[in-house]
């Protein structure tokens, strides 16, 4: 078999992708290595840059989103027992959409199946070869039998564990890493959510967060030591602690119900330099993570692709490799924005097992001119609903 460009991974990297080049008349096949009810049944983004939401309606994705997204002005961040909003509108001029991930790869995933265009589900020993040459090609076992997929180029979107960035060799590849020292347990639930906006909250018990997927379903967060097994948190043990990290007002008003689910998620900040080795390109979480609390993971690879596709077009349409060479120094040099965004909000908010009193001080002197400061303020805002792309 052949196409123009392979893509790795059916995440929300790989499936816009896919819209974007077809959009562009740009033949894909993908390849992911799992089912796409086993895809759909990862919970984890929940917050949309406007961004992410013009990609998602360029390539004819965004009917559902604008009926059911919730379109937040601004959030609250919670310390001292006191609730200061941020006022995203008021401050950035724009908004976010809260829409689930699962949502959005539902929707990109029939969109792709209305078009005829191939995914192969449940590939197995997906394996990556030639891209430092001219005729690179993908090898996989499709209900056990051996393919081969030949191509022009090859997009690694099969995120954090994925195959792409371990083929390549390890000395063409620079990694930069933080680890935090705790992770997030979440729990989704039928429920309403306790407010109309998010509350990240930063008490002295660890942070939490006040999520939601709809007006009847919500997503909350708790901190906890990376030793934690989910296995150990009841849901009555869940709310309890939840209420325990909000204002006495807000643990009131909280309505708890039985969980849909509950996953634990270790923290970390990575990323691998450059982006794209020959005929293969990184995009999303391939390429970087970032810790939850920005709500940056998703939209960082929604402009990645976006990045990616316009350099592709490029190529086919106009026969210029400008786009192409240009590709990882674009793709990073916002990603660094995001990775330094979300590394600062996640120190703001949560507690450090391994603060020493410096530590915390400039911690409590940080939210202090934070909530005292404007132009504080407004950076905090214009990084949360998106740095331009
Ligand atoms: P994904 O979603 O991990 O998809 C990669 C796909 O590749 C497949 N795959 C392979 N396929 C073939 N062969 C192989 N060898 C393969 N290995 C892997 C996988 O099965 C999978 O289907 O990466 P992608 O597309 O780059 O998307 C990234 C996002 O999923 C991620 O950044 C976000 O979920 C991060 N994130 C958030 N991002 C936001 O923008 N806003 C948020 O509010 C937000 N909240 C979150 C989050 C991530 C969380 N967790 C669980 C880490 C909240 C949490 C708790
Ligand atoms: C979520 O709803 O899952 C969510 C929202 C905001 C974040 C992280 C996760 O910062």
């Amino acid at each position: 078999m052949r196409t123009q460009v392979a893509i790795i991974g059916a995440g929300p990297a790989g499936l816009l992708l896919g819209q974007l080049l077809h959009a562009a008349g740009i033949d894909n096949v993908i390849l992911e290595q799992r089912s796409g009810d086993y895809v759909l049944s990862r919970i984890r983004a929940g917050v949309l840059e406007s961004g992410t939401v013009r990609l998602l309606d360029a390539v004819g994705a965004g009917a559902r989103l604008h009926a059911e997204g919730l379109p937040h002005d601004g959030f609250d961040l919670l310390f001292d027992g006191a609730r200061h909003r941020i006022d995203l509108a008021g401050l950035s001029g724009k908004h976010v959409t809260v829409y689930g991930q699962t949502e959005v790869t539902r929707d990109l995933m029939e969109l792709r199946a209305g078009q005829g265009a191939l995914t192969v589900y449940e590939a197995e020993k997906v394996a990556l070869h030639d891209f430092d040459g001219d005729a690179p090609y993908v090898t996989y076992l499709d209900r056990g039998e051996q393919k081969r997929l030949d191509c022009d180029f090859i997009a690694g979107c099969d995120g954090y564990h994925g195959v792409s960035r371990a083929s390549v060799p390890s000395r063409a590849l620079k990694t930069f890493e933080r680890v935090y020292p705790f992770g997030w347990l979440g729990l989704l639930a039928d429920v309403p959510p306790v407010s109309h906006e998010l509350i990240y909250a930063g008490e002295e018990r660890g942070f939490a967060l006040c999520s939601m997927r709809s007006n009847s379903r919500s997503r909350y967060y708790l901190q906890c030591a990376l030793n934690e097994r989910v296995d150990d948190w009841s849901d009555e043990r869940f709310w309890a602690e939840l209420r325990r990290r909000l204002d006495p007002a807000t643990a009131e008003a909280l309505v708890t119900g039985p969980s849909l689910e509950k996953s634990l998620a270790p923290l970390r900040s990575f990323v691998a330099e450059p982006m794209r080795f020959g005929r293969l390109f990184l995009a999303g979480d391939a390429a970087h993570i970032v810790p939850p609390t920005g709500a940056k993971g998703l939209n960082l690879a929604a402009s990645d692709v976006h990045y990616l596709s316009e350099a592709l077009r490029e190529h086919y349409a106009e026969r210029s490799s400008a786009g192409i060479d240009a590709y990882s120094t674009r793709a990073l040099a916002r990603v660094w924005k995001a990775e330094r965004f979300s590394w600062w909000l996640t120190g703001l908010m949560h507690h450090f097992p391994d603060h020493d009193g410096f530590g915390g001080r400039i911690q409590q002197a940080e939210r202090a001119y934070l909530i005292s400061s404007p132009a504080a303020m407004t950076a905090l805002a214009e990084n949360y609903v998106g740095l331009p792309f």
